[in-house]
């Protein structure tokens, strides 16, 4: 939950940093310690959190004895004594989740030894299927996002154990029309094609999986829009004529590697004007202008850190080459492993997205998938570059690079909708949703699970010679039942690896177009 700091730069001279609302550090110089004591509180809630902070266990409802760490039930001891809007939010954030944490919210009746709420699966597993029905009329701003809808729902399922065969001849049917002759998918008939539809197009296809799912895809249309895409500076369109961003550049790697679209630009791509001659040259240099001063990644070169643009750009140099080449070569890691440390909160044991921003269960994916491409970055393939991985020294218990548990205690506590609607959500006082429903389980699936990065690519453009493998998390505690354990998910492309693999080895088979 601290932010890390390579070894050796502990005795460097500079100013200490001091981040918010983290988890107060026991080898902190003494004067630093309790600096929140400095502001002015006398509010009748934080009086009753620091007398709950003395008691060695809580007592869920049932009156049964739970031990909850005073980390979780408790504010923080570190505090900035300046007031703003920013820093008032935050208060009243974790106000709005103490009660969860501490297993006294609603529905808190059917918790586990932990004082964790099970998790509802079959209310979830309900509310995703509701989602990919008809939607009632307010949702039609929603419309240009169905294909995000098809993706959210049937990956949610699939990490809830759930076939999603049946909706093939749906999806098919559906998706058809949304096509357009110059490549790319749109999110409805008639419409622009758009990088991110396309990828949750594809992503959806690949989720059901099947030979006839497959060739809906126009492989040859797809590759002349995408080199339409790219860029003299290196990166990509979003749509033609529309913003370069890192998400493009993350889209664009996913679909040229599961439909294996030929790395060739076509002749009129704007960005042979700068010399380029493949959609992948240039990419990563220009993703690499996304790194900022904070050590995180911004949507575009010079803009704000936010952790969904994280994944994007480890995604996208995990696909261009193999992570533990790639990542270091392009990014500052130990700078981006503070940042992305630094986006774990305490009390509330979720991610925020960007600095002095609010815990949302959605970057439970897009910060928590961060960290086994990190590890990859850092370990190598299985063993032999394992040395550089000592050059950190694990904070947790658990040789975890962030607070498996305090994630799990967030998301099943906070980020769970109880009541009969079922689904997942940003914060208990959001509504539940499709988006946050994938991504929240998809963190889950991250907290509960080690990914291993196994061997390593002989050539960086043999797009699928990486191999992955995955387990159950077992060192340190397990706070949650085995009941509650969801599958596995890629860590590149978010959907399982054994539908990553079919679509990649259907494609495969195809020689040009
Ligand atoms: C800020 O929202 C959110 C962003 C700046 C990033 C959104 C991008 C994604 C979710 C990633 C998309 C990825 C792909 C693959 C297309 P906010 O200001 O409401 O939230 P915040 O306060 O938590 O930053
Ligand atoms: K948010
Ligand atoms: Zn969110």
């Amino acid at each position: 939950m601290r932010p890390m700091r390579p070894r050796g730069s502990r005795n460097r001279t500079r100013p200490r940093v001091i981040f918010l609302h983290q988890q107060q550090d026991p080898h902190a110089p003494r004067q630093l310690r309790g600096i929140g004591r400095l502001a002015k509180d006398t509010s009748e809630s934080r009086k009753k959190m620091a007398a709950t902070a003395a008691e060695p266990a809580m007592r869920s409802a049932h009156g049964e004895g739970v031990s909850i760490p005073p980390l979780f039930t408790t504010s923080p001891p570190i505090r900035d004594a300046l007031q703003t809007e920013s820093s008032m939010l935050q208060d009243e954030t974790i106000e709005e989740c103490l009660p969860f944490l501490a297993a006294e919210g609603e529905g808190h009746e059917h918790h586990n030894a932990h004082g964790i709420p099970h998790l509802y699966r079959d209310r979830h597993v309900k509310f995703l299927h509701k989602q990919l029905g008809l939607l009632p009329a307010m949702f039609k701003a929603a419309d240009p996002s169905r294909p995000w809808i098809f993706y959210w729902c049937l990956a949610g399922l699939s990490l809830l154990g759930q076939d999603v065969d049946s909706y093939r001849a749906k999806l098919i049917e559906t998706v058809r029309p949304m096509q357009n002759e110059t490549g790319g998918f749109a999110g409805g008939f008639g419409q622009t094609s758009h990088l991110a539809t396309t990828y949750a197009t594809v992503l959806s296809l690949a989720l059901v999986g099947g030979e006839d799912v497959y060739g809906v895809i126009d492989r040859r249309s797809m590759w002349k829009w995408l080199c339409s895409l790219k860029q003299p500076d290196g990166g990509f369109q979003m749509a033609v004529g529309g913003e370069e961003d890192v998400r493009g550049a993350y889209c664009a790697a996913v679909l040229v590697s599961l439909l294996n679209i030929p790395l060739e630009l076509s002749p009129d791509s704007p960005a042979r004007a700068a010399g380029h001659t493949d959609l992948f040259s240039g990419l990563a240099e220009w993703v690499r202008r996304c790194q900022t001063y904070e050590g995180g990644v911004s949507a575009k070169p010079g803009v704000e850190a936010h952790g969904a643009y994280a994944f994007c750009a480890l995604g996208c140099l995990s696909i261009l080459d193999s992570p533990h080449r790639s990542i270091p070569k392009y990014f500052d890691v130990p700078r981006l492993v503070s940042w992305l440390s630094a986006r774990q909160y305490a009390p509330e044991g979720g991610f925020s997205g960007r600095t002095n921003k609010l815990v949302d269960g959605c970057y439970s994916h897009w910060v928590g998938g961060c960290w086994p491409l990190i590890e990859a970055a850092l370990n190598g393939p299985e063993g032999p570059a394992a040395q550089a991985a000592a050059d950190y020294t694990p904070l947790q218990a658990d040789d975890s690079l962030f607070g498996r548990n305090a994630l799990i205690r967030y998301i099943l506590c906070c980020g769970q909708d109880l009541s009969k609607r079922g689904g997942m959500r940003d914060k208990p006082s959001k509504y539940s949703d499709a988006y946050h429903t994938c991504y929240v389980l998809s963190g889950l699936s991250s907290a509960q699970h080690q990914w291993r990065f196994v061997s390593a690519r002989a050539d960086a453009a043999v797009l699928d010679g990486d191999a992955w493998a995955v387990s159950p998390h077992i060192k340190g505690e397990q706070i949650f039942d085995e009941e509650d354990r969801v599958c596995t998910t890629h860590p590149v492309f978010v959907i399982p690896q054994h539908k990553a693999d079919a679509c990649q080895k259907y494609f495969a088979s195809k020689q040009g177009f």
